[in-house]
């Protein structure tokens, strides 16, 4: 651990400590990494008799509602009232979370989102943790709070659902120690990835079918594109929501290394998002267009018909791929 990191953590550690309450919020259509990191730290600070709040913008992922505490989360735009911190998680910018009036506060800003804004009065920001959910488990651990069950399954569900279920970067010898001691303290793998991955619905079934049905390829089939349309949707019986995951599909293919995945979410407005396999760095094709993410999982909005937005994305995600080759070659 650097001297900055453990300042940061001590920092984090007297400002909890010394608190009594506190409001936690996170980004805007949580995931599983914003939900887990969120009641952890929740459940965490309750431990030490501390009052808190759980305000989102919008409710956790069908899969992550059965989980402890889900139903605890308040959903708001704004949020007021008397707190001596407000902890925001998985966030690069406040305006991340959708909800408007966190900024009277004290912040504590955790995150390993690139471009982190650092808009705390604490920011911890790490690029290397491959889930939010590993940084509130150091919190936690200096706060010396012993795991509970419900503790160490969000700790869990975080990490396994932001490493898309082990796959992605920044996994360390430090992701597995984190997991088996939540696992040691009672978090359940098969359970939790029964939860996660097995409670779809069969409106998502169709849907998949559906978009598989669509499927069609770039870049001499190393770049696959998937998109749905509110047709789509309507014809399925299937959801936004439903969609979530279906994008990791087309990657289990081996000759594919990028995927870019086009949700009609207005008329002529798409939310794209992206993932890539190795150092194809879709993060940065994201940030192109203003958005963002990682570099193996990243989105960003765009307005317009259909074929100029599909033209676009190609054009920036042939750069990536080409940078990969190039990287290979030198
Ligand atoms: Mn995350």
């Amino acid at each position: 651990m650097t001297d900055s990191r453990a300042e940061t953590l001590a920092h984090i550690r007297t400002t909890i400590l010394r608190g009594q309450r506190f409001l936690i919020s996170s980004h805007a259509r949580p995931d599983g990494d914003s939900i887990g990191s969120q009641l952890a730290m929740a459940y965490a600070l309750k431990s030490l008799g501390k009052s808190v709040r759980i305000v989102n913008r919008d409710p956790a992922p069908p899969p992550i509602q059965p989980f402890p505490g889900v139903d605890t989360i308040e959903i708001a735009e704004a949020v007021e009232g008397d707190f001596d911190a407000a902890i925001v998680l998985e966030c690069s910018h406040p305006s991340r979370t959708g909800v408007s009036g966190l900024e009277r506060y004290e912040i504590i800003n955790i995150d390993h989102h690139p471009g982190n804004t650092m808009f705390g009065a604490i920011n911890w920001f790490d690029e290397d943790a491959a889930a939010c959910g590993e940084m509130v488990f150091d919190v936690i651990e200096a706060l010396g709070v012993p795991l509970t069950p419900e503790i160490a399954t969000h700790v869990y569900v975080a990490i396994l659902t932001d490493t898309g279920g082990f796959h992605y970067s920044h996994i360390s010898p430090r992701t597995f120690e984190i997991c088996r001691r939540t696992t040691e303290a009672g978090a359940r793998p098969q359970e939790v990835a029964r939860l996660v991955y097995d409670s779809s619905t069969l409106g998502r079934l169709r849907l998949m079918g559906a978009v598989l049905s669509h499927l069609e390829f770039e870049a001499a089939g190393r770049l696959a594109l998937v998109q749905i349309s509110q047709p789509m949707l309507r014809e399925t019986g299937g959801s936004l929501e439903d969609s979530e995951g279906l994008i990791n599909l087309a990657l289990t293919v081996k000759e594919i290394e990028a995927v870019a995945f086009f949700k009609q979410a207005e008329a002529d407005a798409y939310r794209v998002s992206m993932r890539s396999k190795g150092d194809v760095d879709v993060g940065a094709v994201a940030k192109h267009f203003g958005g963002g993410g990682h570099k193996n999982a990243a989105g960003c909005t765009l307005q317009g018909r259909y074929d100029d937005i599909r033209t676009l994305i190609v054009e920036q995600v042939r750069h990536v791929l080409e940078a990969r080759v190039r990287q290979e070659i030198g």
